[in-house]
Order: C-alpha cells, then sequence, then structure tokens
C-alpha cells in the first residue's frame, strides 16, 4: 500500500458550447488527471479543473504543484497514512484542486487495493443521487430550450440558472421564462458567482419572488461580508456559499458571521477527506447542504456521486452532477449515464471507473 509515484497529465477536451456564468466562462475541459501507483501495482486516478476564477489555480500551476510540491510529501507514504498526506499537503496554502485531487485518487488507490467501493468506505448510505442541471448565460430561449432538452433526455427536474453580472432584469426575465416554461413542478435556483452587489441582489430576489426559488448560491463578492450578511436578512431564500466558504474555516465564519445559511460542497476543492469535515460540521450545526459542481469532467462526477451518496445529509438535496453532458467526449470507458434524473455510483472497487488509454493518448497535451 505504499506510494510509490505521483503522475500529473494535462488534457483538454473542448465543450459543445461554452458554459458561461458571471466569474468566467468554460470553453475546454483542461484539466489535469491525477494518477496515484502503489508498490502493489495499484493505480488511483482522479481529476483537477483549474478555475483561475476561483481558486487562482490553471493547468500550469496545478501540475507545476503537484510534481514540485506534493508529489515529493507523499511518496512514500502509506495509503493508510491519509491524515499524514492531509496534514502535509495542508502545509502549502491554496492550490484546492490540486490537493482535493490527490487525496481523491488515494482514495480510490486504497478502494481499489481493498478491493471495496470508495462510496462505501465513506458511509455507503444510497447508491445514486437526483441530479441538478446547471444552466448557464444566453439568450432565454436559448436557456430555455436546454433545460426542455435536458428535463426530455435525462428526466432531469432541478435546475441551478446563473445569474449576476448581467443586467438583473435580464437575468430576472431568463429565470422568469424557465419557470413559465418548466411550470411550477420543477425545482429552480440561481447561483450569482458573486456577480452582484448586495442591494442588486436583494431587488433582484424581490423581483423574482413569485418563482418560488429554492436557493439563492453566491450572489455578492466574497469578501462583502456585512453586505451578503444584510441580504441574509432581507429574504427568506436559504443563502449558499460556495467560493466563500472553500475550507472548514471559512465555513465556520460563514455560517457563525450569519452571511450564509447553507453551504455547497464541492469535492473538486476539498476532497473526500476534507469534504467529511465539512460535511459533518454543517450537519453538527444543522445546516443543510447541496453537492456543488466545478464544472467537472466524468472523472470528477464520478467523485462527487461517490461521496454525495455516501452520506445521508448529502444526498438529500438533488447534486450538480450534469456539467459533463456539454463535453463532446471524456476519458472513461464506460461514459456515465443519467437516467430518470438520477445517477447512480459506479460499482466496483475504487471508484469504479477505468481510465480509456486510447482517449488520453487523444487527449493528453504533454505528448
Ligand atoms: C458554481 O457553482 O459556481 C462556476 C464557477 C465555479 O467556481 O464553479 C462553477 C459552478
Ligand atoms: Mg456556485
Amino acid at each position: 500500500m505504499k506510494i510509490v509515484s505521483i503522475e500529473a497529465i494535462p488534457f483538454a477536451i473542448p465543450y459543445r458550447k461554452p458554459m458561461r456564468f458571471a466569474s468566467g466562462e468554460v470553453h475546454t475541459a483542461d484539466h489535469v488527471l491525477v494518477r496515484a501507483h502503489t508498490d502493489d501495482g495499484v493505480i488511483g486516478v482522479a481529476e483537477a479543473p483549474p478555475r483561475p476564477y476561483t481558486y487562482g489555480e490553471t493547468q500550469t500551476s496545478i501540475l507545476a504543484v503537484i510534481e514540485q510540491v506534493f508529489a515529493p510529501e507523499l511518496v512514500g507514504l502509506s495509503l493508510l497514512d491519509r491524515e499524514v498526506a492531509r496534514a502535509r499537503l495542508e502545509r502549502t496554502v491554496g492550490n484546492p484542486t490540486a490537493k482535493a485531487a490527490l487525496d481523491m485518487a488515494l482514495w480510490d488507490a486504497l478502494g481499489r487495493t481493498l478491493e471495496l467501493p470508495v462510496t462505501q468506505l465513506l458511509g455507503g448510505f444510497a447508491d445514486r443521487m437526483r441530479v441538478t442541471h446547471m444552466v448557464g448565460f444566453a439568450p432565454d430561449d436559448e436557456m430555455v430550450a436546454e433545460a426542455e432538452r435536458v428535463r426530455d433526455e435525462h428526466g432531469i427536474t432541478t435546475f441551478k440558472v446563473k445569474v449576476g453580472r448581467r443586467p438583473v432584469a435580464l437575468d430576472v426575465r431568463a429565470c422568469r421564462a424557465l419557470r413559465t416554461a418548466l411550470g411550477p413542478d420543477v425545482e429552480l435556483y440561481v447561483d450569482g458567482n458573486r456577480g452582484w452587489t448586495p442591494s442588486e441582489a436583494a431587488g433582484a430576489l424581490r423581483a423574482m419572488a413569485d418563482l418560488d426559488l429554492t436557493l439563492a448560491e453566491e450572489l455578492c463578492p466574497a469578501d462583502d461580508v456585512l453586505g451578503r450578511r444584510w441580504l441574509v436578512a432581507q429574504t427568506t431564500v436559504p443563502t449558499v456559499a460556495d467560493e466563500s466558504a472553500t475550507t472548514p474555516g471559512e465555513v465556520t465564519r460563514e455560517l457563525l458571521g450569519g452571511s450564509a445559511t447553507m453551504i455547497s460542497i464541492k469535492t473538486a476543492r476539498t476532497g473526500f477527506s476534507t469534504s467529511q469535515r465539512v460535511l459533518h460540521q454543517a450537519e453538527g450545526l444543522g445546516v443543510e447542504v447541496v453537492m456543488g459542481n466545478q464544472v467537472d469532467g466524468q472523472i470528477g462526477t464520478a467523485c462527487s456521486v461517490a461521496f454525495g451518496a455516501a452520506h445521508r445529509h448529502s444526498s438529500y438535496r438533488a447534486g450538480e452532477l450534469s456539467n459533463f453532458l456539454g463535453m463532446t467526449d471524456d476519458l472513461l470507458t464506460e461514459p456515465l449515464e443519467i437516467v430518470a434524473g438520477e445517477l447512480a455510483v459506479r460499482p466496483g472497487p475504487g471508484l469504479g471507473i477505468e481510465i480509456d488509454p486510447d482517449k488520453l493518448a487523444h487527449y493528453r497535451q504533454d505528448c
């Protein structure tokens, strides 16, 4: 069970159409595949998605920090030294998706070594999750057409609508068009990616009061601490912290400071080990969570559903697990499938996924 080497492989797979939101846009999944090799010949995998507008990481920075800092710290440890591995990664500040991918690759290797699914090692609560689809910026009719297509093809009935940075009236109109087209039975919520001022956000929520929005995520800049606390007092819509709550410490500050009332958990940024801490922290405080998506590919989505389904508290709500539908291809031998609005956890040891060598050879950027 000894870690003998860590590989970090850059790859790039285009999206059919860009995913646009207030803080940025994604045209290509230019991710990093992480592979952890053990002396038993086991290989654990995960992926790191660079999101410079959220964490300051790029594909190049993820490769560099893994190769120069993290791999030398992890090689030689046993897969059972999970807390030592985490402590060593935490000696370096930042770099959340690089650390998370390493953590999840080690869990995958552990599951494969023990011949047990990671989801069962984590908690084993459920074998699937309901899926939320994220609708990015586009003209109203395109947003509606996308939501209708995803509903008709995959049975998805929960939608997160990107808002913020665009004029408030435009976003209000888009949400209204979605509610009108999809009817009262779908769940709709909004994510501003820090794009509005607190007063704009309050005005937008007032203007959408009749749309039955279930959640409002990160509408204002993370540093507008008092503004966001003021906003929480203005609305009855639960306020989800995403970019403002990326570590257990930030989660504590957000919740105890009253700037948010719910937490988005993203395995892409807190892996399995730290996501469990955040989950238990939220559960202990009586705070709901939502499984978020870092615009993950299928490897990252397999990680999210393995974690989300493993625990009662994280499997309660629909999880954001469908961003991979926008990609033209992926690296897995067997693609993930969303059926009847649900994504099943892959059975089999570890994460239950296999990388297709031909696809990796085709999409990797380093040869
Ligand atoms: C989300 O929930 O915000 C877009 C930017 C980011 O950091 O994550 C995605 C989705
Ligand atoms: Mg968000």
